[in-house]
This record gives C-alpha cells, structure tokens and sequence, in this order.
C-alpha cells in the first residue's frame, strides 16, 4: 500500500478542516458550552518549544470536549503591546507596530501548522485601537468607581529600562525583565486599588480549591498575605524641640504589649524625618543616605547585619505607660503595615536581632518553656502562659490577643484590624507601545476623563526609533500635536496624560473579548458571557501564578460589581503546564542548548513533536527533550496509520460480530483513556493507543484478520484518540476507514461493560516446573478438564517424548504441572 509521509498530510487536511468549520462553536444551546483557553502568546519572533507543549496540552482538552458532544470555544489572539516591539522599533529605526504585527504573522502561520483546534474567526491583538478602546473603557468605568487613582509615591524603578515596576515585576530586587538592580523613585503615578478587592480574592479561592494548582493558590494566598492583628497608638513624648505625636504601629501579637522594649520606624518613610529629636537629625540623614545607596536585593537580606539609628524621642507604651526609644531602621519596611513597629525582641527574631546589636533589653513575656532568649539569641515563638504582663498574666496566647485588643479598644488607643501585604497595582509605565491613558489633564478642571465617544485615543503613528528611547518621562511627551488638546470640559488649553497602560491591563480582559470580538457596546456582549463564562479549562504557564491571574480575577470581580458579569471566577479550572528542557535544563542562549521548534517540524512532522510532547510526561511536568524519541513517535504514528490501510469490512459493519478478544482490549482501552483523560494523565492515554496499536496489529496479521469487524472498531478507537494528540495522521486514518471528515464530528466512543468482563484466564503448563505451554481457558474450568486440555498439548507431547506420567498437579484455572516418570 501507500506509505505514510507526513508532509503529504500536512498539506492535505488544513484546507478542509477550514472549510468545514469544524472548530467553530455553534453557541446555539444545542449542546452544553465549555471555553478552553491558552493564555495568549506574546509576539516575540516565532513559536518556540514552550508554545509547542502549552498549546498541545489545550487542545487535548479542546478536543476530547469537542468528542464528548460539548459545543467547545477555543480561541486565539496575542497580548502585543510591551517593552520588546519597543527596543526592536528603537534599535531598527521602525515603528513598534512593524515588528509587532510581522511576529504575529509568523506565529499565526506555524499555529496553523501546528494543527491547534481554534477558531479563528475570534482573533484578537490587544494592540488593535479596536482592541486598546475597550481596554481604556473600562479604565474609565474603573476611574470613576474611584478604583483608578494616581498619587505620588515612591516607586520601583527600573535604571536600565526607565520604567517604573510594579512589585510583582520585581524579583528578587532585581527588573523581571532585564535584571538590573531595582531603585526607588518618587513619581506621580496612577494604580488600580486591587486592595478594596484583597478579601473577596481571598475567600473565592475556596471555589478554585481543588481545580487550580495547589501552589498556585498558595501563592495567591501569600501574596495577598493576609494578618489578623490591631493597631495600636503610641504617643511620641513631646520635648522642647518637638510637640507629642500619635504613632500607629501594626502588630499581629498584641499579646506582646508588656514585651515591647523600643519602637522602630521605617528608615526611609517620611515619619523618621518628621519626629527626629534636631540632635539626632545629621545621624538620620547620614543613615537615610546608606539605605538608599543599598539595592533592593541587598535590603530583603534577612541575614543581613541590623542598623539603625536612634531618634531622641521616646514611644510611650499604652498599656504599661513604660517609655520606648524610638529608633529609625531599615529593617522595617515603610510601605508595610504602619510603617512603624512596637520591638517585642523575646518573641520576634528580627527584633533580638536589633536589641543584641544595640544592646536593648530583652524582656519575655510568654513563658514557653523554652530557654531565655536574651540568653540564646534565639526568640521564643511557641504556645504558653502569659507573664510580666499586667491585666494579660496567666492567659494563653489566643487569649492574650483577644484580651489585649479588647483593652487597647476599652482605653481608645487602638483596634483589631487586618493587614494585606498586597499593595494597590501601579499601572502606569512611561513607555510609547501600550494603551495611553484616556485621561486628559487641565489647569482649570484637574483630571478630565475623555468622553467615551472619543474613544479610542490612539498612539500617534509618527513617532519611531530614536524618539521612542526611554528618557525618564514617557515617549508621548514628545508628540507635541497628539498632547495638546482642548478640555473636554471646559474647552481651554489641557494636556494628554503621556503614559500608557501595564500590559496586564490588556490581559486582564482578554478572554471575556474572545466571546464577541466585533461587539460595539462595550467591551463584550454580556449575553455571550453569560453563555461561556467562567473559562472551564485555563492552560499556562505557573510564571503566571500570581501576577496575570490575581488582576484577572480583580477585573472579572470589578465587572461582576458593575453589572456585566455573573461570573465571580475567570478561571474555573487552571492547568500548568510544565517547560521544555534540554539536557535537564531550561533552554537558553549562553547555554546554547535551544532546540529550534521549526526544525523539529521539518524533520519529525507535527504529529510526531505534538505526541512526544504530551508522550513525555503529565501535563504539569518537565520534559527533558534530551530524553525523548520523536522519531519513535513518527514510527508509531506510521505504523497507527498502516492499520488504515488493512481495514476490509465496510464503514458500518457491526463489531458485535467481530472477535471478542480484540473487543476486550478495545473497550478495555476505551474505559481506562476516559478516565485518563478526565484526570489529565494524557501520557498514559497515548501509552494506552500504542497498546491498541500493537493489538490490532496482531488481530489482522496472526489472527481474525483486517476483514473482521472487531478490526475496524479498534483502527476507528485508535483514529478518534489519535485525533487529540496527531490530528494530521488521525484525520487521515478516519478517512482511510471510509468516513467523511473531520474525525473531531466522531463521538468519544463508549466502551460496553459487558466486554470488560474477563471470563477467560491464561492457564500455565509446565512439565517437571518448567513452562512448556499457555492456554486460555475458561475462569470455572474443572480440574479433570484442566487436566485433560494439558496433557493433549502438543507442546507437551513433544516434551513428554512418550515418557509416562508420575503425577499432574492440577491448580484450575491457572497452573498445572506435569512430571514424567
Ligand atoms: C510585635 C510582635 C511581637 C510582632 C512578636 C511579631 C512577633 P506579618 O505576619 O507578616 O503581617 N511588622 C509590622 N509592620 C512591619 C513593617 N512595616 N516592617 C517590618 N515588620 C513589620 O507580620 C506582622 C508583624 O511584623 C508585626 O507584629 C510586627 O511585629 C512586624 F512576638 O509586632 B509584630
Ligand atoms: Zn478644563
């Protein structure tokens, strides 16, 4: 017969698949609606390994979904605003929407390639201005919630890039981006307060318990971190230099009160400069000085040694009434909590830490059991009793905070709060290729919205090269025309905001336009959303874990606030998919250990490089491409579509007719890649097609051969499975059976239970212990008959040689064993 080439199928199917619409959704109810989705690629050159596992996993799901009778939406579009199109238009002298939209042409050509079930007919660019018009839309719906401010404020910024970061895009101190050491700087800046929304994100996290990562949650959890704790006033003593001043400080054990030995405050936040005694101010700003010439990176060194400097001024402590000093140091962090702490050094490590190294006392006040820290060095932390402490003596440590808050609250001089960590999401960059801000700055009014009817307000075109370079203020400054506008309130002389929006804006809404792309309401139909949201399977990288995921789900929740949305949740299910390695680690230039996607294609074929992919390991897992066969996959896909070529009986002919032993294994195969597949164990699926390969294979070569009807039932399972790992070979394979295409219209073939029932067993023929034959028998098979059936064995017989028989141990239905005389 013909042999398989998978080039010849790459170039026949894409053109018919496309024809057919196969993987447009029909939305008309007539089945139940899920959305699979794959977070959106970045136009960063073509698709790499990465894209090239990520999507494959997806569409496992999109096309199992679409099997199972689901009406499956799967779109595509790309996140195509960012700093890269920028740095490429400056160093080419071209406009960022050059490099931008030639990438998004390559990669949409080798997804087409890539045989991903989508429907393109929903594409989207999120720096379309029919895109970014809606994105500046809801910044305005946001801005007038009062969730979109701006305030001045010190702020990451990154040297290097001439940005400014928001916490999550610093690492480590470090730009995400470019790993140049972060420093502070004050700017007047605008944010989204994601705060308001810090116990909502929290508590629907129970709803995705148990459907996303458990680590991603996790990390959900801590970075929005919240404390149960109180706020507790401290009068600052007045001096002659200076008048008393209320210092709030935070603290989640206020059961420590009578511990408190000195008062810290942030070396860097205003408070220090504002309360220092005049005789201490010179050693302030000296201090001031040597924190800020520190990197971020050096400053979250826990290890690090503590310094500070103390203020001349006296904390007095509410409860006790005793005097605190007051000290400045760079251990406590000015944008946390307060900005200021009550130093507990017994029970808090950073704190002994300070006390040792300034020789303040240390004083405990729960008694753990545990050896005295001012002796150790080490703080005590656990469960115990109360000491030292007044109204609290003798109470546990749950009881002491309950007790102690009840206090403060009965003396007026402080509260039980709560504590996030979670700051608000600075949003604004002065960087050229994003969303400008629609919001319009006049000397008269103030801040001006633009009228939604002027929207979009688009990103002036004449600008390129040289004049989009960072310069500390945002490129759009320097578009004299596209500035200067008139108020729209008052008709005078105003000014654009010059800076554009995050990126994560844009992808924190992507997926809600996917479900009406040419809608001109608003940003989406909010029928159609009612129909496909929440997304029921997210795929993506755990890079996203906090960032991406947190604003999307802030968005989706603001939405729900202002009537469009019913979903609380984006993402009611979230997948992860591991990296590609080589060589056990990640791919990368100074390693020079790329493996180049488009090769791999050329060489293996697109079904090949998809099945290794999903072959490898579970989805979540790495994959070492060092380690695994993609020519092996060609071969099994090869010899998956030679059993095309062996199927005689006519589409239609019944299998209940057909062998029952192959019927058993096709069931069998059937039930287990169900269960499989709904568990995300996808490897193991392909592992289970291989079987039924190889069984099928031995059914038409050595035993009821290609004409049975148990045969075609087998290659036909195989097609469907195939069809979500190597669409290409199973489109091919369908078609070879008689069918019409596309196999994605086939069912997900449901197995009989009947079948599965084993009612035969290998029975074990050994003469004088050694194993001379095999037979299938029938599980209740009588020991005479079991008997019998051995002894006429040709094998046997030949063995025996005429010898007579001593004895036969009959074990039914699994063993005998003859011994010769
Ligand atoms: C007294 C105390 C006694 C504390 C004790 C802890 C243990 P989390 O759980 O992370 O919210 N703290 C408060 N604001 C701070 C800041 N801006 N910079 C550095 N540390 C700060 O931590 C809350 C605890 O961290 C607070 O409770 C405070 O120290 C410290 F045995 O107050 B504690
Ligand atoms: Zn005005």
């Amino acid at each position: 017969g013909a042999a398989y080439s998978f080039a010849a199928i790459e170039a026949k199917w894409p053109a018919v698949w496309d024809e057919l619409g196969v993987f447009t959704p029909k939305d008309d109810g007539s089945r139940e609606r899920r959305y699979v989705l794959d977070m959106f690629p970045y136009p960063s050159g073509d698709l790499h390994m990465g894209h090239a596992e990520a999507f494959a996993m997806g569409d496992v799901v999109a096309r199992y979904w679409r099997l199972k009778g689901y009406d499956v939406l799967h779109p595509i579009g790309w996140d195509s605003f960012g700093l890269p199109a920028e740095n490429a238009a400056i160093k080419r002298n071209t406009h960022p929407a050059e490099w931008t939209y030639r990438n998004i042409e390559t990669q949409a050509a080798s997804f087409k390639r890539y045989a991903l079930s989508l429907d393109w007919s929903r594409r989207l660019h999120t720096s379309d201005p029919e895109y970014y018009r809606w994105t500046q839309w809801l910044f305005l719906r946001f801005y007038e919630r009062g969730l979109a401010y701006r305030k001045n404020h010190p702020v990451n910024w990154c040297p290097k890039d001439q940005t400014v970061l928001a916490n999550e895009q610093v690492v480590n101190g470090a730009c995400e981006r470019c790993g140049t050491p972060v420093t502070k700087k004050s700017l007047n800046q605008w944010y989204f307060k994601i705060t308001d929304y810090a116990d909502r994100l929290l508590e629907d996290m129970a709803e995705l318990e148990g459907h996303w990562p458990e680590r991603v949650l996790a990390m959900q959890r801590n970075w929005i971190g919240r404390s149960e704790g109180a706020h507790v006033r401290f009068a600052i003593e007045a001096t002659d230099a200076r008048p008393e001043r209320e210092v709030t400080v935070f603290t989640t054990r206020p059961d420590t009160l009578y511990g408190a030995t000195f008062f810290v405050v942030a070396a860097d936040a205003e408070l220090a400069g504002e309360i220092v005694a005049p005789e201490q101010a010179q050693a302030l700003a000296d201090y001031q000085d040597r924190v800020k010439a520190l990197s971020e990176i050096e400053r979250q060194n826990t290890d690090r040694e503590k310094t500070g400097v103390f203020l001349g001024r006296y904390a007095v402590n509410p409860l006790s009434g005793e005097k605190l000093p007051v000290w400045a140091a760079d251990y406590v962090l000015a944008d946390y909590g307060t900005g200021a702490i009550m130093a507990v050094p017994a029970h808090d490590q950073r704190d002994l830490d300070f006390a040792k190294a300034f020789g303040l006392p240390v004083r405990a006040v729960l008694d753990t059991g545990e050896e005295d820290p001012a002796a150790t060095g080490v703080a005590t932390s656990g469960e115990g009793t109360i000491v030292n402490s007044g109204p609290l003596d003798g109470l546990s440590k749950a009881e002491g905070i309950a007790k102690a808050i009840e206090v403060v609250e009965a003396a007026g001089t402080g509260e039980g709060t709560v504590n996030y960590r979670l700051r608000d999401w600075l949003l604004s960059r002065q960087r050229f290729w994003g969303a400008p801000i629609p919001i319009i700055h006049c000397p008269a009014c103030g801040e001006v919205p633009v009228p939604d009817d002027q929207l979009p307000v688009r990103l002036p075109d004449n600008l390129r090269g040289e004049q989009l370079a960072p310069k500390g203020t945002s490129p759009l400054a320097s578009a004299e025309d596209w500035v200067n506008v008139t108020c729209p309130a008052c008709g005078g002389a105003a000014l654009r905001d010059t800076d554009t929006m995050d990126t994560f804006v844009d992808s924190s809404w992507y997926y809600l336009r996917y479900l009406s792309p040419d809608y001109a309401e608003g940003p989406f139909d909010p029928e159609a959303a009612r129909r496909w949201m929440p997304v029921a399977q997210y795929v993506g990288g755990v890079e996203h874990a906090i960032l991406h995921l947190l604003y999307s789900r802030f968005f989706t929740k603001v939405m729900k606030d202002m009537g469009l949305l019913d979903a609380d949740e984006p993402f009611a299910a979230l997948m992860n998919q591991g990296q590609v390695l080589n060589g056990g680690k990640a791919m990368s230039k100074s390693l020079g250990n790329g493996v180049d996607l488009g090769e791999q294609l050329n060489t293996f074929g697109v079904d090949a490089v998809r099945l290794t992919m999903v072959f490898a390991s579970p989805p979540e897992d790495d994959v070492d491409w060092a380690d695994v066969s993609p020519s092996g996959s060609a071969k099994f896909l090869a010899r998956a579509w030679r059993l095309g070529q062996d199927v005689t009986s006519a589409p239609g002919s019944d299998p209940a007719t057909g062998d029952r032993a192959l019927r058993a294994v096709t069931h069998r195969t059937i039930a287990d890649a169900t269960e499989l597949l709904d568990a995300h164990k996808f490897n193991v699926v392909v592992a289970k097609a291989m079987e039924l390969v190889n069984a099928t294979r031995k059914a038409i070569d050595s035993g009821p051969g290609g004409a049975d009807p148990a045969v075609r039932e087998a290659v036909e399972t195989v097609a469907i499975m195939l069809s979500l790992f190597a669409p290409y070979t199973a489109e091919d394979l369908w078609a070879a059976l008689g069918h019409e295409p596309s196999v994605s219209n086939a069912s997900w073939p449901q197995h009989d239970p009947s079948l599965l029932v084993e009612d035969t067993v290998t029975a074990v023929v050994q003469v004088q212990g050694k194993v001379r034959d095999r037979l299938e028998v029938a599980v209740d098979i009588s020991e005479e008959d079991l008997r019998e059936l051995a002894l006429a064995s040709p094998n046997v017989q030949r063995v025996l040689d005429g010898r007579g028989i001593r004895t036969v141990v009959v074990r039914a239905p699994k063993l005998v064993n003859v011994v010769p005389a």
